[in-house]
């Protein structure tokens, strides 16, 4: 679509719709950003856009003359697309496009597409860093927080693209074709936007819509529906596990990341990982996979692996010092985060938690320490509620203490050689911190100064 001298309404004013605009303007289009919000200020939103004066604002009740004006409109992924609003639009039969498919129209270069219920993030980035150590031109965009549609216009044929693109993203493209796909996993979420689970994994498997032969999808072998949706594909589709041997695929045999395909290659030693737990392997293996298939050499693929460093404050490798390794995961605010970073942990765990009292039951969460926990070290607000619920267990290994200094003071100290000491606290960080990034920080500022 020819978008020079067109005017575009952009629904949303939040990062996408600001992305959105921005590139409208730099293609010659007239955006229009339109908020529901009436609450929200113009001045406040066109501070944020690059061209304020090419640039108009709608706030609250969208005028009729309006709709007649424009030719296209692109919604934020947080607008749901079943909502009258949206209807309008197409009533008056206007092209309805996400900001991921405004970006594929005005980009080049290869894409790498990931979606999944979890672990897209720690993918994509983990991704990010396998293009970025082997290409000139690379982008990191989507979901993950810089907006696709920032970047699209800084694409050359030759740049290489991750993108990371949830379910909401996914309901409105049109021709988006990335070159490799992955879905990592489909469980419930968002069923308050999708309605039914049926709805949900159909948007999920709309990545694949306009991939053909010449593409390739990766999926999890484990993830039933995954499985089935793989067989009925008639495009390549290369399958992960962690659970089996494949007769074609990326799987764990032991503790190795093997890919066999024409031949059979040992990728790595999952040891030899900063990244940890069986979660974060599928992970490893989904952006192997599509690196491998857009022709990365394994050799290239297998150093960038073994030196990242997961998403800053899940479960993040900080530092080892006297042999003991540090993970920073103060991103586990609540116990089912929590429960995935202990069950990562492959070796005696002091562990530090509590912190802002959220309402939360940590009876799973203690029952989740399967013998690992040698401290369970607790500060903050809900440091007696998860001592009382640790005593219910019959976990008596608790320790109390005032703030993080002194959790960290009291780790180093009983920490022997082979030993983790974890941060992940179940909990908020509203207290002792303004946020959990702040705690982590300091955290990670601590081990750092450790001699
Ligand atoms: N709005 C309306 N009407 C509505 C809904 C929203 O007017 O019915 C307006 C709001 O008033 C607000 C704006 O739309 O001003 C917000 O738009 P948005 O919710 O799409 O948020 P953005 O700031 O544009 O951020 C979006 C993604 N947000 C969502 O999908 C909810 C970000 O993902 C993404 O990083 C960003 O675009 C850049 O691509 C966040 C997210 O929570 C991280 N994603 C969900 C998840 O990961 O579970 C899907």
């Amino acid at each position: 679509m020819e978008l020079k001298g067109k005017k575009v309404l952009v629904f949303g004013s939040g990062l996408s719709g600001i992305g959105a605009a921005d590139l409208l303007v730099k293609v010659g289009a007239e955006p229009v950003i339109y908020d529901e919000k009436k609450e929200k200020k113009t001045e406040d939103i066109l501070a944020k856009v690059e061209e304020p004066d090419q640039v108009q604002v709608v706030l609250g009740e969208l005028p009729e003359e309006i709709l007649d004006e424009i030719s296209l409109v692109v919604l934020s992924p947080g607008v749901p697309t079943d909502i009258p609003a949206v209807d309008r639009f197409r009533e008056r039969h206007l092209t309805i496009w996400g900001e991921v498919e405004l970006a594929y129209q005005t980009g080049k270069g290869r894409i790498l597409a990931i979606t999944g219920t979890n672990g897209k993030t720690t993918t994509t980035a983990l991704l990010g860093k396998i293009i970025g150590d082997y290409y000139a031109s690379t982008f990191v965009v989507g979901n993950i927080g810089t907006p696709y549609t920032s970047m699209a216009l800084e694409q050359k044929e030759d740049s290489v693209t991750a993108v990371e693109i949830s379910s909401f993203q996914l309901e409105t493209i049109q021709d988006f074709k990335p070159d490799v796909s992955a879905i990592l996993n489909i469980t419930e979420d968002h069923l308050n936007r999708h309605h039914t689970m049926e709805e949900y994994i159909r948007v999920k498997e709309l990545i694949t819509k306009n991939q053909d032969s010449s593409g390739l999808c990766v999926l999890n072998y484990e993830d039933e529906v995954l499985r089935k949706f793989g067989e009925s594909l008639t495009i390549p589709v290369l399958f992960f596990s962690s659970a089996r041997k494949l007769e074609r695929g990326i799987f764990l045999e032991g503790d190795r990341i093997v890919l066999q395909a024409e031949e059979r290659v040992d990728v790595a030693c999952v040891r030899d990982l900063k990244l940890i737990g069986v979660h974060n392997y599928e992970n490893v293996m989904a952006a192997v996979a599509m690196a491998w298939g857009i022709g990365v050499p394994m050799e290239s693929i297998r150093k960038s692996i073994c030196e990242f460093r997961a998403v800053a404050h899940r479960i993040e490798y900080v530092d080892e010092k006297n042999g003991v390794v540090y993970y920073n995961d103060s991103k586990g605010t609540n116990p089912d985060a929590a429960i995935r970073a202990i069950k990562a942990m492959d070796r005696p765990t002091l562990l530090i938690g509590g912190g802002y009292d959220k309402n939360a039951d940590y009876t799973e969460w203690i029952r989740s320490f399967d013998g690992k926990v040698r401290y369970l070290v607790l500060i903050g607000d809900t440091k007696e509620k998860i001592n009382e619920t640790a005593k219910k267990c019959g976990f008596t290994n608790t320790v109390l203490l005032e703030n993080m200094p002194q959790a960290l003071e009291f780790c180093t100290a009983h920490a022997n050689p082979g030993d983790a000491v974890l941060l992940s606290p179940a909990c908020a960080s509203w207290g002792e911190f303004d946020n959990y990034e702040q705690r982590g920080d300091r955290f990670k500022e601590y081990v750092h100064s450790l001699s």
